[in-house]
C-alpha cells in the first residue's frame, strides 16, 4: 500500500487530519486499533472552544454543533456559600460550545466515510519505520491477520497517549506532573439542574457540573488515585455532589437520576518537545495531556492539526517547507498556554488537606470572580485563544 500520509490514530486528531488534508488535495491511509463502534461510543471531552468550532465549520463539519450543541457565554465559579457568574463574551469576546467528543467523532466518522476514506480499524502490532528517511513506512496487521506496509512520505502520530509514535522520537525532551488525585465522573439521564458548567471548590474537595444535553447530565468529583468506581453507591455520589455543589444554598436543588455510566480518570499534565522527528510529526494527545479541569485536551488536539493539516499541504502540494519546519515551534506555543492554564485551573480548585493551601485557593478565587482583571484572564484562555496564537 502507498500513500501521501500515513495517521496512525483514528481519534479526533487523526480523522480531523485526514479530513483537512483530503480538503487541500493530499491523501492519508488512517490505522486505527479499536472498532469504529468503540472509537465513535468513547465518552470524554465535551466543550468546544470558538476557534474549534470555527475550524470545524469552516471543514464543513458544523452542522450538528449549531443545531444540537449548547452555546455557553460563560461558566460558574464557586465555593460555600457563593458562586459568581463568568461572562466570557463580555470579558473576552469570545464563547464556548458544549458539544460532547463522541459527537464529534461521531461527525468525523461520517464525512470521512461520505469521502471513501481508507480507514482500517482493528489493527495491531503498528510499527513506524525510517522516519528520517523520505521513504518511510508503516507496518501493521489487519483485521483478517495479514501483515501489511503502508509506504508513505509522512507519517502523522495521532495514536494518542499510549500509541507508539511518541516513543519514534529519540532524545525528546519530557516534561511530567502527576496529580494526586483522580476525577469520578458520571452521565446520568436526567436535566442539568444547571444553565452553564459550573466549577466548585469545597474543603471535601473539588466538583464539577457538566452536561451533555437537555436530557443528560455529567458531573464530576475530585477522589483520591486508585479509587474504584464500584466502591461508591449511587446514592453516595449524588449526595457528595449535592454537598460540594451546594444544594440548598439560595435555593438552588442539584436534581438527582439514573446514572447510566461510572469512570474514574487518573490526573497528569505532559508535554513532548520536539513534536516532529524528519517525516514524523506528532499531534494531540501522542504529543501532550492535561489534566481536563481547563477543558482543554480536545481543543488543543483539534489545534495542533489544523497547523499540521497547512504544513503538509504546504510541503507536499507546493513543495514549501518553511511551515512543517516551525510546525513543532508553533504548537509548543499553544500547548504550553494550556498546560499552564490547565495546571492553574486544577490547582486553584482541588483540595489537598492543607489548611494554608485552601485559603490561598480561596483568595485566589474570590480574586478571579470579583476583579475584572482577574476574570478575563480566566475567560480568555477558557474560551480559547486564536488558533494562530
Ligand atoms: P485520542 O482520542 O486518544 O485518539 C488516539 C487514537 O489512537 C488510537 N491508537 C492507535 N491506533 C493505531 N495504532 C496504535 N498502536 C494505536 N494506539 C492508540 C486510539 O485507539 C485512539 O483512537 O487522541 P487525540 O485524537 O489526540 O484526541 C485527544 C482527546 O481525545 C483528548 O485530549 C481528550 O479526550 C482528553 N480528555 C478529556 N479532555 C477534556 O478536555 N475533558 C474531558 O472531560 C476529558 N475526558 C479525556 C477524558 C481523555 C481520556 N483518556 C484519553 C483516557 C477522558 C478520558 C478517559
Ligand atoms: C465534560 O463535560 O466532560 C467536561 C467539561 C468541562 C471540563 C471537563 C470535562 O473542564
Amino acid at each position: 500500500m502507498r500513500t501521501q500520509v500515513a495517521i496512525i490514530g483514528a481519534g479526533p486528531a487523526g480523522l480531523l487530519l485526514s479530513h483537512l488534508l483530503a480538503q487541500g488535495g493530499v491523501e492519508s491511509v488512517v490505522l486505527e486499533t479499536r472498532s469504529e463502534e468503540y472509537v465513535a461510543a468513547r465518552i470524554r471531552a465535551g466543550i468546544l472552544e470558538h476557534s474549534s468550532v470555527e475550524l470545524l465549520e469552516a471543514a464543513g463539519l458544523g452542522g450538528r454543533i449549531r443545531t444540537e450543541g449548547d452555546h455557553h457565554r460563560g461558566i460558574y465559579l464557586q465555593w460555600p456559600g457563593e458562586r459568581h457568574h463568568l461572562d466570557f463574551v463580555d470579558l473576552a469576546g469570545r464563547s464556548v460550545w458544549v458539544y460532547g467528543q463522541t459527537e464529534v467523532q461521531k461527525d468525523l466518522i461520517a464525512a470521512r466515510k461520505a469521502d471513501d476514506q481508507e480507514v482500517h480499524y482493528e489493527v495491531s502490532d503498528v510499527s513506524l519505520h525510517d522516519v528520517t528517511s523520505d521513504r518511510p513506512f508503516v507496518t501493521f496487521t489487519d483485521s483478517s491477520g495479514a501483515t501489511q506496509r503502508l509506504d508513505c512520505a509522512v507519517i502523522a502520530g495521532c495514536d494518542g497517549s499510549f500509541g507508539p509514535s511518541r516513543h519514534a522520537v529519540p532524545a525528546a525532551q519530557k516534561f511530567e506532573k502527576v496529580y494526586p488525585y483522580s476525577w469520578f465522573g458520571i452521565l446520568a439521564d436526567v436535566a442539568p439542574s444547571t444553565d452553564e458548567l459550573i466549577y466548585a471548590w469545597h474543603p471535601n474537595g473539588f466538583a464539577l457540573h457538566s452536561m451533555r444535553s437537555a436530557t443528560v447530565s455529567r458531573l464530576y468529583l475530585q477522589v483520591p488515585n486508585g479509587t474504584d468506581p464500584a466502591s461508591w453507591s449511587d446514592d453516595r455520589i449524588w449526595d457528595e455532589l449535592a454537598t460540594r455543589l451546594g444544594h440548598g444554598q439560595n435555593g438552588w436543588k442539584l436534581n438527582p437520576g439514573p446514572i447510566t455510566d461510572k469512570s474514574v480518570l487518573p490526573m497528569r499534565s505532559y508535554v513532548q518537545t520536539p513534536m516532529r522527528h524528519g517525516n514524523l510529526y506528532l499531534a494531540g494527545d501522542a504529543a501532550h495531556i492535561v489534566p481536563p479541569t481547563g477543558a482543554k485536551g480536545l481543543n488543543l488536539a483539534i489545534a495542533d492539526v489544523a497547523l499540521l493539516s497547512k504544513a503538509l499541504i504546504a510541503s507536499l502540494v507546493d513543495r514549501n517547507q518553511s511551515l512543517a519546519d516551525r510546525y513543532s515551534d508553533d504548537a509548543q506555543r499553544r500547548v504550553w498556554r494550556c498546560t499552564h492554564f490547565s495546571w492553574w485551573m486544577t490547582t486553584m480548585l482541588h483540595t489537598s488537606g492543607d489548611p494554608f493551601d485552601a485559603e490561598l485557593q480561596l483568595s485566589q478565587l474570590r480574586w478571579v470572580a470579583t476583579s475584572r482583571a482577574g476574570a478575563t484572564g480566566l475567560a480568555e484562555n477558557y474560551a480559547g485563544l486564536p488558533i494562530g496564537y
